[in-house]
């Protein structure tokens, strides 16, 4: 088969792309878009020899290392206006044609019907407020794309500064070196639900994920190699995206969670060390690669992890294989020293609970959970199956069982990482899930819903087997629930505030007005005063 290779350069990074002649040209974007390890949003251009912009497709001409295409993954200078045009046509929307479109459409009408009916004024509506959108970057930060929000009253949220969805090889290296002595006190602390995960950097809390390996005996138990654990480690670090909720720190939180209930359940003395690996590794691997768009975006958009799962929890299928490619490998495969039988047990564990993730079978876990607490069994091995996915399931919503100045962050995360979602959605036409709008989720309100309906029914479920979460994670979750019903209320009373003051102004125009009225009319009725 006739091949072409191109040679090119990523960031000044020599690279080079070899296809089949017949190639087709998405294929040759995709090869584009992987060397330049973007994102499926990510923007691309390349640039010929002369610096002028050329389209990626097959047809390129064939060059050599010493004349070298350009590869550039665009992450809009947000300065650039008209800048919503040059992203809607990048998303594939061609926003001028669909207005010349519609103003064709509201002429013709105008001149049948003589007035503009309400459909095409809705149109009009719309279109505008996709250009309105399309022009304000600050919450499409999501295509690659940032905006520096170091001046001004912008928090900068700890993810503009990336540029790229995909890990960059410097962030990588940069966890790579550190030697963090961690000591005993640390050591406890990381045992406890009150642990936060914002006071340590990314290369610290690789190092405290191996203590907790090797303070459940992991190491010595299944005979890992250190250096083994560290590769996996970083394979797992590498492969969490720069996104604002799913990203390393949620995984951590998650590890540190579970790690914490185990201790805090003295589950070691309840359940056999092959499950606690299980379910630790598990919550290591829960969201590997997650790009910050949910099953139901993946499912109505209709993407290549839908496709390859037929629609059945996408994401989660996608994280727990991820996880095995990073077990394949000699050198990162914490379970290499165990017999078959035992990898294939813990592989059966380890595809449970990262499926169980999935808010889907939320209600279906719960309930099945619910039934087997009055006769609970450890020594059942489908009982304990079932813990194992609740204690993951657990683990993975419980940012609001840690103190108020960790938990909070973490909410301001996810509904920036809903709401980038939502906005992709209104720009492709796709359906939008109510709680991540923008337009329509107030903070408070959607968390109150949250804690009383999913988190503290779950949770004190939980509690009826080991009654000593009632203290470390049910208590804080009612406190956080106080705090947003509380802001809840704020919030509904400054409206009301509102409201009332914005009537009374309108009443005071009105007194107003008819006052200037009354006296113009008195004026020019009263007899001239020459
Ligand atoms: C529950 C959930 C699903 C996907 C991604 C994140 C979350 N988490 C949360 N959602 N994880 C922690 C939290 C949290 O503290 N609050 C929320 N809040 C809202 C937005 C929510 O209602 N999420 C939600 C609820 C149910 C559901 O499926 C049944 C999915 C998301
Ligand atoms: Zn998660």
């Amino acid at each position: 088969m006739a091949t072409k290779i191109l040679y090119f350069t990523v960031n000044g990074r020599p690279e080079q792309a070899e296809f089949p002649l017949d190639c087709p040209a998405q294929d040759v974007k995709d090869l584009f878009r992987s060397a330049a390890e973007a994102g499926p949003h990510d923007i691309l251009k390349l640039y010929n020899p002369k610096g002028n912009i050329i389209n990626i497709s097959p047809s390129l001409e064939p060059n050599s290392p010493s004349s070298c295409y350009k590869l550039e993954v665009v992450a809009a200078d947000c300065n650039n206006e008209p800048f919503g045009a040059e992203l809607a046509g990048a998303l594939g929307f061609d926003l001028s044609s669909m207005e010349k479109r519609l103003q064709g459409l509201e002429k013709n009408i105008l001149i049948e019907a003589g007035e503009t009916p309400a459909a095409v004024y809705e149109m009009k509506k719309q279109v505008d407020s996709f250009r309105e959108k399309l022009e304000s970057v600050e919450h499409l930060s999501w295509l690659g794309l940032f905006k520096d929000l170091s001046e001004g009253t912008h928090k900068p949220s700890p993810f503009y500064h990336k540029r790229t969805l995909r890990k960059t090889k410097k962030e990588c290296e940069h966890v790579r070196e550190n030697s963090l002595e961690v000591s005993e006190e640390v050591r406890q602390y990381l045992k406890t639900p009150t642990f936060d995960n914002w006071q340590w950097e990314d290369a610290e809390i690789m190092v405290l994920l191996q203590v907790m390996y090797t303070d459940l005996d992991f190491i010595a138990i299944f005979n890992i190699e250190p250096e083994v654990l560290q590769q996996f480690l970083f394979e797992v670090y590498r492969r969490y995206n720069n996104i604002p909720f799913h990203n390393f720190k949620h995984c951590f939180c998650v590890t540190q969670m579970m790690y914490g209930l185990i201790w805090l359940t003295d589950l070691r003395s309840k359940m056999d060390s092959t499950d606690l690996l299980i379910m630790l590794t598990s919550a290591v691997c829960h969201d590997l690669d997650h790009t910050g768009y949910n099953n139901a975006y993946q499912i109505n958009a209709r993407t290549e992890l839908a496709l390859r799962y037929n629609d059945i929890s996408p994401l989660e299928n996608h994280h727990c294989a991820v996880a095995f490619e990073i077990l394949e490998k000699k050198e990162s495969n914490i379970f290499r020293n165990l017999p078959m039988d035992q990898y294939k047990r813990i592989r059966e564990g380890i595809i449970k609970c990262v499926l169980a993730t999935d808010m889907t079978s939320h209600n279906e876990i719960l309930n099945k959970f619910k039934s087997i607490l009055p006769t609970f069994d450890f020594t059942i091995k489908d009982h304990r199956d079932v813990l194992m996915m609740i204690l993951i399931k657990v683990s993975d919503i419980s940012n609001e069982a840690r103190p108020m100045e960790v938990a909070e962050p973490w909410l301001d995360c996810l509904l920036q990482e809903f709401y980038n979602q939502s906005d992709m959605e209104k720009l492709e036409g796709l359906p939008v899930t109510p709680f991540m709008d923008r337009d329509k989720v107030n903070k408070p309100s959607s968390q109150t819903g949250f804690i009383r309906f999913v988190l503290l029914p779950l949770f004190i479920e939980l509690a009826n087997l080991f009654p000593s979460l009632e203290q470390h994670i049910i208590n804080p979750v009612r406190k956080a629930l106080d705090y947003y019903t509380e802001m809840e209320k704020a919030l509904e009373r400054e409206k009301v505030n509102r409201a009332q003051s914005e009537n009374a102004a309108k009443s005071k125009e009105t007194a107003m007005g008819t006052q200037s009225t009354a006296d113009s009319q008195s004026e020019t009725s009263k007899p001239d005063p020459q």
